[in-house]
């Protein structure tokens, strides 16, 4: 528990530190063979959860897997790689700025794998395996902050930030009872953050030296940079100088300021040894560099721009859905219209919203938890929003395509289905004779001699009233009219054996599948 609170996540990533909430995404690594790191600004937490590769942190591999978590501060260079050609890695990344963040360092501490501190004082890479049920809680974790940078509601940097205390915490607590025993504060490590936070005040002077530091901390030059190399991994020249680097690249990526006035702020002696420092450590020059971070910060609002849209739109539909069930009709047409300009697709809406709050009330109905008032409000909520559906189903309706009656059987009066049958018909092409509900065996066969229509199309909804179709087919027969007139049924309680049975000539499940199966049959 001590060590908990010492180095816990809770105590160095708090949530005031987190200044600007970046971007997520789920990446699938791609087979370039290329492995090139990328030194980010940006803290990131990425989670693998499909396949394994390899993660490259500071120049070291490491195998990664399903289930492994790492969270990597500003200032540590690493990327994921697939470990063999033809290899499957995806990683979950979530990204943000941090403020304060006290220069990072990668602990290679006395585990086998390579790290596995915690954020302690010097901000360490962390690293967990997680186990399925760990896995399941971050990945919640991560969806509602994924869904919170998506919708920027009100308040959702206050929530971001409550979810990722939890995250943390919750790693913190785990990664603490696994992995901790390994890392231990002692007096060096004490010197080393020391002479961490001595650089990461003062790094922009450019006659920072370890002899200064040494005399600052009262310890010899050597014993400091024997300690500091044995704590930190690294020589102090090359620290410092990753360091300046660091903040060079921020101040390109982030800002407008010249190369001389980065020179100098961050402690260069000069453009030339900019150049090559920066061109050595980042592979490109600083103007390549800068260019390179702007696309990358385009594409990622590009992308968080798309899941917005893409969630209000799911957001609207779902909105449908209630409010078809709550019957309020008004709000459901005015729902129906923004999901068109949200860039839903009719059947989205009339499927994933209209349909689906349908059903709801269905089951409902049928478990007597709402009576026939509220289905029959939840009905004509659901007919105005197929209304203004109607012209945006309507594709390919130039020259008519032929001649349809339709009409609920006798003794059944739902006329939802059958109103979204004739739409689509009418979507197709088609002229359609609409008899309505409750439609006599005799009515049907009446109108397709009176209006020549070559196909009857029949909908029931209740048990009780399929076989009144049987007498259609039978109805069609006796009028001599068999032959010239196709007859399609459908409805809930019909499938494709009872329409064989009673010697329909088709079936189909939904009101699409009718309008596609009407033009083939008359094509035959
Ligand atoms: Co009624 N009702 N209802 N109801 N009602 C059902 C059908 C029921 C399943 C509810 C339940 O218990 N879960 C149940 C039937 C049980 C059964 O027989 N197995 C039932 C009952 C029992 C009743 C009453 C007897 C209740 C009572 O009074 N005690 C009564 C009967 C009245 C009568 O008809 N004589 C009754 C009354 C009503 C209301 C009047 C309140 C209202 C109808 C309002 C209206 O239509 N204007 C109503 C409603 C709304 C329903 C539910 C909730 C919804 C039906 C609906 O419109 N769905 C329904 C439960 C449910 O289905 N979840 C239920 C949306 C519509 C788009 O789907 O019509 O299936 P659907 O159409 C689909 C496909 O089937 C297909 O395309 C559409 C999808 O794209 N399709 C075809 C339809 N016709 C097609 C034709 C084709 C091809 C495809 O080719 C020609």
């Amino acid at each position: 528990m001590e060590q908990s609170r010492e180095y816990g996540f809770s105590d160095s990533l708090t949530t005031e530190r987190i200044v600007h909430f970046f971007a997520s995404a789920t990446e699938t690594v791609a087979d370039d063979g290329e492995m090139e790191t990328a030194l980010h600004d940006y803290l990131e937490l990425g989670v693998v959860t499909d396949g394994a590769g390899i993660h490259l942190i500071d120049g070291q591999m490491i195998p990664c897997k399903t289930g492994d978590l790492y969270i990597v501060p500003p200032g540590v260079s690493h990327g994921y790689y697939l470990a063999e050609s033809g290899g499957k890695l995806t990683v979950r990344t979530l990204r943000f700025f941090v403020k304060d963040w006290f220069r990072p360092d990668v602990a290679i501490a006395g585990s086998k794998r390579y790290c596995y501190g915690v954020f302690a004082d010097g901000g360490r890479v962390a690293f967990a395996m997680l186990n399925a049920r760990m896995s399941e809680r971050v990945s919640l974790l991560l969806d509602e902050i994924e869904c919170e940078l998506s919708e920027c509601e009100d308040e959702w940097e206050s929530a971001v930030g409550a979810y990722l205390l939890e995250l943390f915490i919750l790693l913190g607590r785990y990664i603490n009872r696994s992995e901790i025993r390994s890392f231990k504060k002692t007096k060096d490590w004490e010197i080393t953050c020391a002479v961490m936070k001595i650089i990461e005040e003062e790094f922009g002077d450019f006659k920072l030296s370890l002899d200064a530091i040494a005399a600052r901390l009262f310890v010899s030059v050597s014993s400091l940079s024997r300690i500091f190399k044995a704590q930190s991994g690294h020589l102090f020249s090359e620290y410092l100088r990753d360091v300046r680097l660091n903040c060079a690249a921020r101040l390109l990526v982030e800002t407008d300021a010249t190369v001389d006035h980065i020179v100098l702020e961050c402690g260069f002696r000069d453009v030339s040894s900019f150049y090559r420092n920066f061109r050595d450590t980042f592979g490109m020059p600083p103007q390549a560099y800068k260019q390179f971070h702007k696309n990358r910060m385009e594409k990622s609002n590009k992308n968080i721009n798309t899941i917005k849209k893409e969630d209000r739109k799911m957001e609207i539909l779902r909105e449908i859905s209630e409010n078809v069930q709550k019957g309020k009709a008004k709000l459901v047409k005015e729902l129906v219209t923004q999901a068109i300009e949200a860039g839903a697709v009719p059947e989205e809406i009339l499927n994933q919203g209209l349909l689906a709050g349908m059903g709801v009330i269905g089951e409902k109905f049928k478990n007597n938890e709402v009576y026939v008032p509220e289905v029959l409000v939840a009905a004509r909520a659901m007919s105005m929003g197929t209304q203004i559906l109607k012209p945006y189903l309507v594709t390919d309706g130039t020259a008519s395509k032929g001649k349809v009656c339709i009409g609920t059987v006798q003794g059944d009066l739902h006329d939802i289905g059958k109103n979204l049958v004739k739409m689509m018909m009418e979507g197709k092409g088609f002229e359609v004779v609409d008899l309505g509900t409750d439609v006599a065996p005799e009515t049907f066969v009446k109108c397709a001699i009176d209006e020549n229509c070559q196909i009857i199309c029949c909908s029931a909804l209740l048990t009780t009233t399929m076989s009144v179709m049987a007498d259609v087919v039978k109805a069609a027969e006796a009028a001599g009219i068999r032959d010239k007139v196709k007859i399609m049924v459908g409805g809930a309680p019909i499938n494709e054996e009872f329409c064989r049975t009673i010697g329909a000539d088709c079936y189909t499940p939904d009101a699409a599948s009718a309008a596609d199966a009407a033009v083939e049959l008359l094509a035959k």
